[in-house]
């Protein structure tokens, strides 16, 4: 039933009779308090007093914050701190409830998140034992509550624990222990993260308070989408600890239409009520359109007081994973609103390992950081966590879709009942948080893990009958539980079962379902490897790089940058990383001895192989429908394969995405010595214009140049619209670049690696000026000056970085900051070029103040 209130809504509200309302009480706090578990014969005594704890954190954090650890992020500090997690704690906190809360019937303690094995005290009676960090906990202290009141809560170490169940079985899993411990999988060190098992409430704590009913749970869920209409259903689950009579109004902010209804509950009830909008505005992915979302408010009333109320930020979409067959294999893509997507962006993992650290305006900026780069999808990797919710309330709000992974990564996980059910309880608690979200594109059971049985040599050293086991196991977990629990809490969304679908030794990699391309880097195959071998969608693929100077400043804690510093060794996790990097290194660019300029060309060697992929993997567009590289961020500072270091900043890698994830693209490529462009355009719209393809020197001389007048796109499967045989042009590729415009776009070919490019030594022009957001840095050459790097210690961002100055052009940037005068260098691989062979001359060269 569709009522319309206005007026008589309104007017009720003024003879609101009273009624007891619902309450939640926050618990967190800085008036928490802990210390070691003095009654535990094991330990060993560094904490004996109650020490004052903040909730949501970590006993790491607390000690930290008292001065009893070293900060872990710099230095070799990490070793020292690994005994914190191998002790048990306890966590404290007395607080006092008012007459009218107590006046209620049921008291619920209800904890987002305790990491990860603890029992806990209220007012001196044990009450429960915990066993998942990814769980929902709520425990009813409904006959023990009191005015004044003691919460007290004991955190285990997980060794012991998972020495007892890996006891059990006569095999070792592959990467035993962690697999026992429902926790984040990274904390126990992963190769790009520090080893921290961080322990405590990581998560918001609070009593839920009320008299007859409350609202556990609301869902606002899509049926069908038309033009005319969509038929959404509001599913509500009710609690009552008896019977209630109350009344329901859904109000849908946007459309300003109510609808009202008298319920009746027994016990745990979920009602469905329909709601029709009319001529619905869609939500989309930022680059496709608006994500538009309805505003819903959920109340229950008695009488006319509201007693408890939810606000729903609600997006109408379909999102379809298609996997349909096709002549070649299987195709992968994603499909949103009925029509295809091609998918942008990069895996995501925990922004810091000390979870409750991030503030929300770093969560924030990370993802204004993603819509900045052209992204329309993230994927919420396996081995970290399930964000916090306004992670995906960003996300709504932004249009970046989400793949989502279930948190199991690079292992086999043990499948006897107990895990089981304690999985299942996770992943309900989970879907029924999330599916509310637009945002949410996938579920996929796990990271690496069907790979690494098949793949990795995990199976060498078990019997056919351990084989069976694990293998058994195994699809229990993520081709049985995980996919049925989705599908009972959020059918209109897909699940997958593992990324990627097949390894790299597979032939069907290329074919089927999505892939990780790491035989660049972890074998070594050089970058051009991601034009030969183009999966349907690339879920992984990924390159290492030194992060800023000041992460770098940060962790070796030293003025300037020193390679040497013992804390680079623990601040690359990958056994190989550093060899890597230089072997790359000397087959695309100088390299330099001088360590500033080392780190810079780090970063220019990235994006070079990174934006390699994603030009090639756009270009395969329909057959290719996505690339997402590894890895977006960093959980503290170091050498990784991140586009956006442990601090925030941007490495060159991020810049140069944001050019290559643009809708329209400009493909120039080669081969066979031909130069052939197409245009890749996501956004669906017809332009005509003219394709103009110069071929310079590095003076700005034209040495060829072709106009094709109108041509237009979309073009759909992205056909070559020009080509040339190089060999008709009297070009020297050292010497000479194409650049093609394309109405509003232009791209920059080169035809050689940037080692072999002949850059000119002359000088580039670099001057500032005040403006009133900070500066304007003013870049001129006569000469091509190639990857133009702006830095500065003063705090500020530089709108963009990392660029080409064409011969005789300008090129102005910004540089927010609020510091007067800065002090601004710059770097060009210009100068690293000319100056490889006596590189103990440092390049950089400072700005200019001008008026
Ligand atoms: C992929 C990821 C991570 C890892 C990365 C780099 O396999 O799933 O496990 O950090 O490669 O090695």
């Amino acid at each position: 039933m569709k009522l319309k209130w206005g007026l008589i809504f309104l007017s009720s509200l003024l003879i609101n009779c009273k009624q007891s309302t619902n309450s939640i009480q926050s618990l967190n706090g800085n008036d928490w308090q802990f210390t070691q578990d003095y009654k535990n014969p094991n330990n060993t005594y560094d904490i004996v007093n109650w020490q004052p704890a903040t909730v949501p954190g970590s006993v790491q954090k607390d000690l930290l914050n008292l001065g009893r650890i070293p900060d872990p992020f710099k230095g070799s500090n990490e070793d020292s701190i690994q005994w914190v997690s191998e002790r048990s704690w306890i966590y404290k906190k007395e607080f006092s409830v008012s007459a009218e809360i107590l006046k209620k019937q049921k008291h619920i303690l209800r904890f987002e998140g305790l990491n990860t094995y603890a029992h806990f005290l209220f007012n001196n009676k044990k009450l429960t034992k915990t066993n998942n960090a990814f769980r929902i906990w709520e425990v009813d202290v409904s006959d023990l509550i009191e005015t004044e009141n003691a919460v007290e809560i004991t955190f285990y170490p997980t060794d012991e624990y998972e020495e007892k169940e890996s006891a059990k079985l006569n095999y070792t899993l592959p990467e035993s222990p962690r697999v026992f411990t429902r926790k984040p999988q990274f904390q126990y060190g992963w190769d790009w993260g520090p080893t921290i098992k961080t322990m405590g409430i990581w998560r918001d704590v609070s009593l839920v308070s009320y008299d007859q009913v409350r609202m556990k749970d609301a869902f606002v869920q899509t049926n069908t989408v038309s033009e005319e209409k969509a038929m959404l259903t509001a599913n509500i689950e009710f609690e009552t600890f008896d019977y209630d009579k109350s009344s329901i109004e859904i109000v849908n902010n946007t459309t300003n239409e109510t609808i009202a209804n008298e319920i009746e509950i027994y016990g745990n009830d979920t009602y469905k009520f329909p709601i029709i909008i009319d001529h619905p505005k869609l939500w989309w992915t930022h680059n496709l359109g608006e994500p538009f979302l309805y505003d819903f408010t959920i109340n229950v009333k008695k009488g006319n007081t509201v007693i408890q109320s939810i606000n729903k930020k609600v997006g109408i979409r379909t999102i379809e994973l298609v996997t349909e067959k096709d002549s070649i294999g299987e195709g992968f893509y994603f499909e949103l609103n009925g029509k295809p997507v091609y998918m942008k962006g990069a895996n995501y993992i925990p922004q810091n390992i000390f979870l409750a650290d991030v503030l929300p305006k770093e969560r924030k900026k990370l993802l204004d950081d993603v819509v900045a780069a052209n992204m329309n999808m993230l994927r919420v990797w396996g081995g970290g966590v399930y964000e916090e919710d306004l992670f995906y309330d960003l996300c709504d709000e932004k249009g970046i879709l989400i793949w989502q992974d279930f948190m199991f990564a690079c292992a086999m996980y043990p499948g006897d009942a107990a895990f089981l059910e304690n999985v299942k309880g996770e992943a309900i608690d989970t879907v029924k948080r999330l599916r509310q979200h637009p945002s949410i594109a996938l579920y996929c059971g796990n990271n690496e893990n069907r790979e690494g049985w098949h793949r990795w040599g995990w199976q060498a050293d078990k019997t056919e009958a351990q084989k069976e086991e694990i293998w058994n196991n195994y699809q229990a977990i993520f081709n049985d539980m995980l996919p049925k629990v989705v599908d009972n809490l959020s059918p209109a969304i897909s699940y997958w079962e593992s990324s990627p679908k097949f390894g790299r030794g597979d032939k069907r990699y290329q074919l089927e379902g999505d892939a990780h391309d790491w035989w660049v880097w972890h074998d070594g195959y050089p970058f051009e490897h991601f034009e030969e071998e183009v999966p349907r969608f690339m879920s992984e693929f990924g390159f290492q790089s030194f992060p800023s100077y000041e992460a770098i400043k940060y962790f070796t804690e030293q003025d300037s940058i020193d390679l040497n510093h013992p804390s680079f060794t623990t601040h690359q996790k990958h056994a190989r990383g550093y060899k890597l990097i230089r072997e790359y290194m000397e087959r695309e660019f100088p390299v330099p001895t001088n360590p500033e300029d080392y780190v810079y060309v780090s970063q220019l060697l990235q994006a070079y192989g990174i934006t390699k992929g994603i030009f090639a993997h756009r270009r395969a567009k329909p057959y290719n429908m996505g690339t997402l590289y590894w890895q977006l961020n960093d959980c503290w500072p170091v050498v990784s394969w991140s586009s956006i270091d442990g601090m925030g900043n941007w490495k060159a890698l991020h810049f140069k995405a944001r050019e290559a994830f643009k809708n329209r693209l400009i493909v120039p490529f080669e081969e066979n010595n031909i130069l052939k462009i197409s245009i890749v355009d996501d956004a669906i719209r017809t332009i005509t214009a003219d394709l103009l393809v110069l071929f310079k020197d590095f003076n700005g001389e034209i040495l060829a140049e072709f106009n094709e007048e109108a041509i237009s796109t979309f073009n759909e499967k992205n056909e070559v619209i020009f080509e040339i045989p190089l060999h008709k042009l009297n070009i020297d590729r050292r010497k000479s670049y194409a650049e093609i415009f394309f109405g509003n776009d232009n791209v920059v070919h080169y035809f050689e690696k940037p080692k072999n490019l002949n850059l000119s030594t002359e000088k580039l022009t670099a001057e500032m000026v005040k403006k009133e957001y900070g500066y304007e840095i003013r870049l001129h050459s006569e000469t091509l000056q190639k990857d133009v790097f702006l830095y500065s210690e003063a705090e500020g961002t530089f709108e963009n970085n990392f660029i080409d100055v064409l011969p005789n052009r300008t090129e102005n940037i910004k540089f927010k900051t609020e510091i007067k005068a800065p002090l601004i260098k710059y770097k060009t691989l210009n100068q690293i070029n000319n100056t490889v062979n006596n590189a103990k001359n440092k390049v950089s060269v400072i700005i200019e103040l001008v008026h």
